[in-house]
């Protein structure tokens, strides 16, 4: 498979509503679309996830551009590759930047799907038909609006309910969340929030009965949250704290979450992805997939990646109606149930929106070999 070919398009989006976390808040996306073709005319998608601002993690829509622009761009024009698990070791070289390698990634491994006349899913070693879902709620202005959009969820069908958290929005409010929905899977996201100093507090989080807690402490952090989860009946689930398989394997090694969260652009790609997912399936570590408010393409990779067995609870991955007026891709990403029905069709199994893609189009820059 030799690259041609790579066009980024740059696109912005308005979310629906404000997204808020612990760390800021979302009212619109700025991203890159990766249009890449190979020297047979087939022609692969990728999404690139990171954030106009550093808060989530040091990467940018800025660096992204940057290192896929001036270092990874050129590194897969260079020369052919024989599997797509090829250009995570090519861009091995270039340290972290793991959401611009992944974007890049991403389109390869759609277009090696194509060539093959498989499903994204299937190239993947996938085997689910569908998928469970769940849904990231932000923090809001009060907790009767929070237990409305709970509830307006439930009746979309969301069958899992993430609710972020922050020192001031926490204990209280997931006490009056199980008061009104008590059978309802819930769990937490702090995101970084918390420290050690906060222990006690968070115990108090053990009699919600929640599936988890989602990084509550530093983002570079795994022996803290080693620390925490030996007094936590809570399983921790780490996100910011993992971007490699190694990363899993010390984390794991050392006890310090139960689940992982798996991002695709935060751990460099499809093929690290399954690398985690295959080690702690082997270590009874339940996995799930996150998301990173994306827009239908990256939504697609989500969905593929989930269908391998070990993504036994439900991810972040909703329908495009919840972020998107209009979404990039055709079909749009339809939750019924709590569940997503995985296309078929070769690669990523939904088509691009042109029209609606050079609606976000900000600015479109082509590479050739
Ligand atoms: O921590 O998972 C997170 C959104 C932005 C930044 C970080 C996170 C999130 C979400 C929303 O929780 C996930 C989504 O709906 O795509
Ligand atoms: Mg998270």
């Amino acid at each position: 498979l030799q690259v041609e070919q790579v066009i980024l398009h740059k696109l912005n989006m308005k979310l629906k509503s404000p997204f808020m976390t612990s760390f800021g808040t979302f009212d619109d996306k700025e991203f890159f679309v990766v249009e890449m073709i190979d020297e047979k005319g087939n022609i692969g998608f990728g999404e690139s996830v990171a954030f106009s601002s550093p808060w989530y993690s040091e990467e940018t829509v800025q660096t992204s551009e940057h290192m896929m622009r001036d270092f990874l761009i050129p590194m897969l024009l260079e020369s052919p590759i024989d599997h797509p698990d090829d250009v995570y070791s090519r861009f091995s070289t270039i340290r972290r930047n793991n959401m611009a390698k992944s974007a890049l990634e991403g389109a390869v491994w759609d277009i090696y799907a194509k060539r093959q006349g498989k499903s994204l899913a299937t190239a993947l070693g996938g085997e689910k038909k569908e998928i469970d879902v769940g849904i990231s709620i932000g923090i809001q202005s009060s907790v009767k609006e929070l237990l409305t959009v709970i509830e307006g969820f439930a009746a979309e069908g969301y069958k899992r309910m993430k609710i972020k958290v922050k020192p001031g929005w926490d204990v209280e409010v997931m006490r009056e969340v199980r008061k009104a929905f008590p059978g309802l899977p819930l769990m937490v996201d702090a995101n970084s929030a918390y420290t050690l100093k906060d222990k006690e507090h968070l115990k108090q989080l053990d009699d919600l009965d929640l599936m988890m807690i989602e990084q509550p402490l530093a983002h570079d952090d795994i022996f803290d949250h080693a620390v925490l989860q030996r007094e936590l009946e809570t399983p921790v689930c780490l996100d910011e704290s993992i971007h490699s398989f190694e990363d899993a394997r010390r984390a794991i090694e050392l006890g310090s979450c139960k689940i992982i969260n798996i991002k695709i652009g935060r751990v460099g790609g499809l093929s690290e992805s399954v690398r985690i997912h295959d080690y702690c399936q082997n270590h009874d570590i339940a996995v799930w997939c996150g998301g990173m408010l994306e827009a239908g393409v990256g939504r697609a990779h989500n969905i593929a990646l989930t269908t391998l067995a070990n993504f036994t609870l439900p991810g972040d991955t909703a329908g495009s109606s919840r972020y998107w007026e209009k979404d990039i891709i055709s079909p749009e990403v339809i939750v019924t149930n709590g569940k997503i029905h995985v296309p078929e069709n070769p690669g990523i199994g939904f088509d691009i929106n042109r029209t609606a893609l050079n609606e976000y189009t900000v600015t479109k820059t082509e590479f050739s070999r």
